[in-house]
Order: structure tokens, then C-alpha cells, then sequence
């Protein structure tokens, strides 16, 4: 039986945590041969999100801080077989995540990363975060040829055996498209649609700081990877 893991970063999360896990469609995917593991990475909560975590059923470990640090912590200890990823924020289709398994499974895909803007339901993203993310992903097209219209996009279905191939080095967001970028040019990979829904909880983006910060990190990834 396949084990498939549902990982979640989470800094502060106490009023979405919950709610977020019990999107995740248990009983469809046992129905459906499938075993699960839910695992929060938690990055020094100091509310009750931890306990909360528990209290739903999953596994919770402790990293160091950063969306980039967590995640490089959360994969590397996650058990699945499959592992596929979300904020802790309620905004990501973990209902959907059997259709696609069964994509990911019968296309053979190694990575697949899902595009929020295909059904970005009402008022769930800024104008200001839309225009920023779509200027990242217009220069990871630009700098990379990658072939997205999400790069900046927190739901990813990862391959646990070419995990290695695709970790980068970013401690912080820019870990996401680091993924991507290695990803799409290492391994059998694809963007499929998916929806993005209203966040529940306070944001952690720093939109100024974060959308710079990507921005140069994809030139600095385009220099480094000339050498
Ligand atoms: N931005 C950010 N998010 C973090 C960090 N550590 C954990 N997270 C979690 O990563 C997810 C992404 O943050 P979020 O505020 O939702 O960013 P957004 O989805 O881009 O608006 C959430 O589940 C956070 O709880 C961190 O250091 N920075
Ligand atoms: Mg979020």
C-alpha cells in the first residue's frame, strides 16, 4: 500500500491548523488503497498551533525557523512514498488530492506543481500579490524557460525517490521556486490547475521583502548555474 504524506509548514497557525488537516481526504484515499501521514514542520509557534496539530491527528517536528529551512527538514523526514505539500493557512485543495494522485500515478510524473490562478477564488490573493507573482513567474520564464504560469505556488506532489535531485539550498520563500526550477529541468515534471482559496489566520508574507528577495534570488540561481 501506497503511503502518502500531506506536509505542512506552520509558524503561528492556530486558528486554520485544524480546519486545514480536515480538508485532508482520509477515508477517500483509504477507500482508495492509500495510507497516510500528516506531518507539520513547525517553525517555533508560539501559540497553540502545535497542539492543535496533534490534537488532529498529525505528527508534529521542530525546525528551525523559515519557510525554506522547514521544508528542507519536513521533506527529508516525511515517510511517504509521495509526499504532497500545503500552507497551513487552509488556502491549498488538499480535497483534491486524490485526483491528483491518480493523475501523478498514471502519467508517471516525478513533481507536479499546482497553478493557484487557474480558480483563484474571489479576494483569496491581493492585486498587489497577484502582480508580484506573476512578474516572478514571467522571470523564471525568462531567466530558466520554465513553462508555468504559478512559480511561486505552495502545493507541490514530490516523487520521494528523486527528492535529492530537486532540494535546493534557500532557507526562506524563495524555496519554492528553487523546486520548481530544478524540478522542471531535472526530473519528469508538470503544472496542473487547481484552486486557491480565501486564507483563514493572518498572512506571514512580507510582500515587499519576500517578492524582492525571490526576484534576486532567481538572478543570482541564473549566475550560479552559468558557471
Ligand atoms: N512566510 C513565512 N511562512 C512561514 C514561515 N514559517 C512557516 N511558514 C508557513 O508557511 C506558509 C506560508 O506562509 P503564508 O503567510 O501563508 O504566505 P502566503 O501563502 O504566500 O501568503 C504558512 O503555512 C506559514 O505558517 C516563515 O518563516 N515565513
Ligand atoms: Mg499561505
Amino acid at each position: 500500500m501506497v503511503l502518502i504524506t500531506f506536509l505542512m509548514p506552520t509558524l503561528n497557525e492556530e486558528e486554520s491548523i485544524e480546519a486545514t488537516i480536515r480538508t485532508i481526504p482520509l477515508r477517500k484515499l483509504q477507500q482508495a488503497g492509500y495510507r497516510v501521514e500528516v506531518l507539520v514542520v513547525d517553525g517555533g509557534s508560539t501559540d497553540k498551533t502545535v497542539t492543535l496539530a496533534q490534537k488532529a491527528g498529525a505528527r508534529v517536528i521542530k525546525s528551525e525557523r523559515g519557510y525554506g529551512k522547514q521544508y528542507q527538514f519536513g521533506l527529508k523526514r516525511a515517510k511517504g512514498e509521495i509526499i504532497i505539500t500545503g500552507d497551513s493557512d487552509g488556502t491549498y485543495p488538499f480535497e483534491d488530492a486524490l485526483r491528483y494522485i491518480k493523475i501523478f500515478e498514471t502519467r508517471n510524473f516525478d513533481f507536479v506543481t499546482i497553478n493557484r490562478f487557474a480558480h483563484l477564488e474571489k479576494n483569496a490573493m491581493s492585486p498587489l500579490t497577484q502582480i508580484g507573482n506573476l512578474g516572478l513567474t514571467f522571470w523564471t520564464f525568462l531567466l530558466f524557460g520554465l513553462p508555468i504560469r504559478d512559480s511561486q505556488s505552495g502545493m507541490w506532489i514530490i516523487r520521494k525517490t528523486i527528492l535529492k535531485q530537486i532540494l535546493g539550498h534557500s532557507s526562506g520563500m524563495s524555496f519554492s521556486q528553487e523546486l520548481k526550477i530544478n524540478a522542471f529541468r531535472r526530473v519528469r515534471s508538470a503544472e496542473l490547475p487547481g484552486r486557491y482559496k480565501i486564507r483563514l489566520g493572518e498572512t506571514k508574507l512580507l510582500k515587499w521583502k519576500d517578492g524582492w528577495g525571490n526576484l534576486k534570488h532567481l538572478f543570482s540561481m541564473r549566475i550560479k548555474s552559468n558557471r
